[in-house]
């Protein structure tokens, strides 16, 4: 049976965790030195020097999921264009222990809504922190509900997975709500 190719991309600011994540959930890593290797990313390899992260994980006999972790600057925003061309969604970490990382990453935040209508799921990393803030008052900040945000330590295989799942969920439903209009 062919396996279906689900491209993700796993986002945020810098310190959210992204190469944690890619690096703990994928069950084959892929450094920025051996992106040459295959066609679809052959077009990534003027960017390598900024360190893409790489990784797939298997969620099934009929689904892998590529994932892509953008670079966390602000500078590096242009990137975002590239990379999600063919993406199916975006996870958006954000670092919780910290008042100015959430600040950063409403900034970010507002501007891939504003540049993109792909389903977005919002993770909150570092909530085992004392210092953590809690998943309410980061969707506050945000402005979205705080159903729309799930807690995630990149570190356990099993939470990121979670994660996932969820966004997969999420882009299945918004499909279908728009083949319903059109
Ligand atoms: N305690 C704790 N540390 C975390 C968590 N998520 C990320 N980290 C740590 O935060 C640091 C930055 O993570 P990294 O993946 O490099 O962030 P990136 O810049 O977004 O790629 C690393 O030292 C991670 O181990 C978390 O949920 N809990
Ligand atoms: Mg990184």
């Amino acid at each position: 049976m062919k396996k279906e190719i689900a491209k993700i991309l796993i986002t945020g600011p810098f310190n959210s965790g992204k190469s944690t994540l890619i690096e703990f959930v994928s069950d084959e890593q892929h450094t920025s030195n051996d992106v040459e290797t295959t066609d679809e990313l052959a077009q990534f390899k003027a960017l390598t020097t900024v360190s893409l992260d790489f990784g797939v994980l298997h969620v099934d006999d009929t689904l892998d999921v590529h994932l892509f972790g953008t670079p966390g600057q602000a500078r590096f925003n242009f990137m975002w264009q590239t990379l999600s061309k063919g993406a199916l969604g975006t996870v958006f970490l954000i670092d919780s222990s910290n008042q100015r990382a959430i600040d950063e990453a409403k900034q970010m935040y507002q501007f891939y809504r504003e540049t993109s209508t792909m389903p977005i799921i919002i993770a909150a990393t570092k909530q085992d922190l004392s210092s953590a803030q809690s998943l309410a008052s980061i969707a506050t900040t945000l402005g979205v509900a705080e159903e729309s945000i799930l807690s995630c330590n990149p570190c356990l295989k099993d939470d990121s997975k979670k994660v996932i799942i969820a966004l997969l969920e999420l882009i299945i439903k918004e499909e279908s709500v728009s083949e319903a209009f059109f």
